[in-house]
Order: structure tokens, then C-alpha cells, then sequence
């Protein structure tokens, strides 16, 4: 699983465009954003980087993201 830290989401329509846009990416089976905590979780097998560049791409700022 992988989290990412995510700043800029304010609405279910950020919501909407974080988990389209990860979602997108090729080998990310699952995607789930919190608006909550502003981490989104990701199943699948995909690079942090390309999930920081499909996030940033969005519109939205990656803070940190890991995986374990
Ligand atoms: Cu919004």
C-alpha cells in the first residue's frame, strides 16, 4: 500500500479529480482519498514518483508520500 500526503483538496470535487487522476495511472489497482486526513491510499504496483507526478499534474501539492 502506498499513502500520500496531499495538499490543496477542499471539496468532494477535489476528491473527484485526486482519485481520477491516480486512478489513471497504469498499475494502480485502487484508490482511496480521505479529505479528512488528505491521504490518499493506493493499491496496485506503481512508482511514488509517477503517483507524485499524476497528483501534481492535477493541480494539487504532494507533501510526502511512502510505501510498505
Ligand atoms: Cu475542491
Amino acid at each position: 500500500m502506498i499513502s500520500i500526503k496531499i495538499e490543496g483538496a477542499t471539496c468532494q470535487g477535489c476528491v473527484k479529480s485526486i482519485k481520477n487522476a491516480i486512478g489513471q495511472v497504469a498499475g494502480v489497482n485502487s484508490v482511496a482519498f480521505d479529505l479528512e486526513t488528505k491521504i490518499a491510499k493506493v493499491e496496485g504496483s506503481v512508482s511514488l514518483d509517477t503517483l507524485n507526478d499524476a497528483v501534481e499534474g492535477a493541480g494539487f501539492d504532494v507533501v510526502e508520500s511512502n510505501s510498505d
